[in-house]
């Protein structure tokens, strides 16, 4: 968004022509802008651990490295090593096996916040019964059409022909300079965004229960119950019933933050602004298929987010009550809209091979350039235990990770934050956040490009080629 015309917000060039120079510390105030703060998008980082380095998942994600990173750019992004092959013909055949029959298809509404259109609220619809080949045949329609609209209307001309990577010559692909390909990728980002009012409505295959991953991969397997994660010895049934968690169908227990998710995206399907349940880490894999799209925020800007994403909703019946409605994952804010705010903000286009990492109350969303499969599940480290207790709860729905579990696990494995967080609960205070660091926006500015990666895995999903005229 240009930071001219009728903006409320003040000006960010000072009459002289010159910029600002932006304070080094976040808005005491959250959701305050920062006088001159318009910021370029930037790439986050991309690591590329050999075998031995990434093996170890909890040694790797907590080595000073990584965390420096994740601290600094919220997202993080893995090349995983060439040894690592987490699937074989035998888990693509289980995997096929799973998606074979109907499946309950998410349908996404974007309803623009206002009329700059850019942010949107995303309402869902009534889940559709497809089986995996009927959703493809779907959404492939609707791209081909939305392709013909775009041919139409001249505002939209210099969006047709926005090739998703599959379809691009491979050879072309390894040849772009860095200049190229963050032209092209801007280029993805932006027919995203301006064709939400078009393509109003999208599907998606997400939140599946599953995992695409060997059975028998040695590391970074996401549904093995030795997942090395802080909640794996929970003696989760003791606690919810000594706290008096048991619904209607059983005792409550951790399984969404325990199990690996599947995602099946189609061009445009779309993840809202969050950050994960009890704002743990999570790692997502792209096994297969055109980029997932990427934006993060680094978590000392949370609070300036969430004011931020506030402000930008509508003042009607529905404004949200709830402290923290973001968690109902029904908002998409454009980067530009926020960089022009002083929020820092972060991109990557994930591709096959690649794992993404979100860090603890570090906010995301973004959305798949064309068919591809992702699987992701959640972490939990003793770094993130303080997060944990500070994490602000939904009072809408169920919490899906009440805080005495992340209490129980603090008396365990972090005693002083158990003890400061019980002193607080008797006190009825929030569990104070761990203060963070802030990047000066020099440093922001200078971050470096990362370059893109071939993908390397077969293909499980084969749409068919989209029409070319
Ligand atoms: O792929 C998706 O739709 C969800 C991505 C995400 O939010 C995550 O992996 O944490
Ligand atoms: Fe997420
Ligand atoms: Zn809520």
């Amino acid at each position: 968004m240009s930071s001219k015309g009728s903006s409320p917000y003040p000006p960010l060039i000072k009459s002289d022509g010159k910029g600002i120079k932006r304070p080094y510390s976040w808005p005491a105030t959250p959701g305050s802008f920062i006088p001159g703060g318009a910021l370029p998008l930037r790439e986050i980082p991309l690591f590329k651990p050999t075998y031995d380095e990434f093996k170890d998942e909890i040694k790797y994600l907590t080595s000073e490295e990584i965390q420096k990173a994740g601290r600094k750019f919220g997202v993080i992004k893995i090349q995983t090593p060439l040894e690592w092959v987490p699937q074989d013909d035998e888990s693509q055949k289980k995997l096929r096996a799973s998606l074979e029959s109907a499946l309950p298809i998410l349908v996404q509404h974007f309803v623009p916040h206002d009329k700059t259109q850019q942010s949107f609220s995303i309402e869902r619809g009534m889940a559709r019964q497809l089986t995996l080949q009927q959703y493809q045949a779907e959404t492939l329609r609707k791209d081909n059409e939305l392709e013909a609209t775009l041919r139409k209307t001249p505002k939209f001309k210099n969006l047709v022909g926005v090739l998703k990577e599959r379809e691009m010559d491979e050879k072309a692909l390894e040849k772009e300079t860095p200049e190229q390909k963050r032209r092209r990728e801007s280029k993805v980002r932006e027919k995203y965004f301006k064709t939400r009012v078009i393509q109003e409505s999208t599907m998606y295959g997400a939140d599946f229960s599953g995992s695409a991953m060997r059975t028998d991969l040695e590391c970074w397997n996401f549904s093995s119950k030795d997942f090395p994660c802080l909640t794996k010895d929970l003696d989760e049934e003791t606690i919810a019933q000594e706290c008096g968690y048991v619904s209607m169908d059983g005792v409550k227990t951790l399984d969404g933050v325990k199990l690996p998710y599947l995602y099946i995206g189609s061009y445009g399907s779309t993840f809202a602004c969050h950050t994960e349940d009890g704002d743990c880490y999570s790692a997502n894999y792209l096994h297969d298929g055109d980029p997932k799209v990427w934006f993060g925020v680094p978590c000392y800007a949370s609070e300036a987010f969430e004011a931020v994403a506030r402000q930008l909703i509508p003042k009607g019946d529905d404004f949200p009550q709830c402290p923290a409605f973001l968690r109902e994952k029904s908002t998409l804010i454009h980067p530009d809209l926020l960089l022009a705010r002083g929020i820092p903000v972060f991109t990557t286009h994930q591709r096959p091979g690649d794992l993404v990492i979100t860090f603890p109350y570090a906010y995301h969303w973004g959305f798949n350039s064309g068919h591809n499969l992702a699987e992701a599940r959640n972490v939990t480290t003793k770094d993130w235990i303080p997060f944990g207790l500070a994490a602000k709860k939904c009072k809408c729905h169920p919490d899906p990770f009440p805080v005495e579990y992340v209490h129980e696990i603090a008396k365990k494995h972090d005693p002083k934050s158990a003890r400061v967080f019980e002193i607080a609960r008797d006190d009825n205070r929030p569990f104070p956040r761990p203060k963070l660091d802030v990047i000066p926006s020099e440093e922001y500015a200078a971050v470096e490009e990362s370059e893109p990666k071939a993908g390397k895995l077969k293909s499980i999903l084969k749409p068919e080629k989209r029409s070319s005229n």
